[in-house]
């Protein structure tokens, strides 16, 4: 196997929506996500001594929840100003137990916490900017100024915010590299027949983005 030595100061760990709500059980949630948990401690205990993470975090009445479209039901696509948007059960409403940080979660490591998704008439799925593909987070200047130089992402959904998170990064000069066994998918139906996830693989490699195992991945 392939070992990928990691910088202490430039690698860093990016752990996406780790959040009950994303987890079994939870509002929206993705098969095997609690899965993420024990691999995302060893690499926040090991590998990484820098990790940022996400937060998705929705106003009660968020334009993505399916409850705000009479006569749609969740997973249902609708076309709104910025594109196509698949509604979701209403999940990590501001400030509600489904919203937090998972509480099995090691934040020692974890130096900031982006929220997202904050704006009622747009969804963000990714960590640098919302779906209109514009609008930044304020991400990116932080990890510039942090000296960022290659990015590992970890966390949920793979298909959904850790892919859109991976390309906005790629877009941005990043060296990414998704930490495959750190993530779970939702994997949807797609009109073509295909799904989500692997629609979501074939955009990052056409994009340049690596696909690891955490074992790979070592100190430096
Ligand atoms: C996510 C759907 C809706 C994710 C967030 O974290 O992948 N997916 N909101
Ligand atoms: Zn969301």
């Amino acid at each position: 196997m392939n070992r990928i030595p990691l910088d202490p100061d430039s690698d860093l760990l990016g752990v996406i929506d780790v959040q009950p709500d994303f987890m079994p059980g939870g509002a929206l949630p993705v098969a095997d996500g609690d899965a993420v948990l024990p691999v995302i401690g060893r690499l926040l205990s090991g590998p990484f001594r820098h990790a940022f993470a996400t937060q998705d975090w929705h106003p009660a009445d968020h334009l993505s929840f399916a409850s705000q479209h009479p006569g749609r039901a969740p997973y249902e696509s609708v076309a709104l100003p910025y594109g196509a948007q698949t509604l979701w059960p209403d999940h990590c409403v501001q400030g509600g137990a489904g919203a937090a940080l998972h509480a099995g979660l090691d934040q020692a490591r974890i130096e900031a916490v982006i929220r997202k998704g904050f704006r009622r008439p747009i969804d963000s799925y990714s960590a640098f900017f919302e779906n209109d593909r514009r609008t930044p987070t304020g991400l990116d200047g932080y990890l510039r100024e942090r000296g960022a130089r290659r990015l590992f992402l970890a966390g949920l959904a793979t298909d959904f915010c850790v892919a859109y998170s991976a390309e906005d990064a790629a877009r941005l000069g990043y060296a990414v590299t998704v930490v495959e066994d750190a993530c779970r998918a939702i994997a949807l139906p797609l009109p073509d027949g295909g799904d989500t996830l692997t629609a979501a693989w074939a955009r990052l490699a056409a994009l340049g983005v690596q696909r690891v195992r955490s074992d790979a991945l070592v100190p430096g």
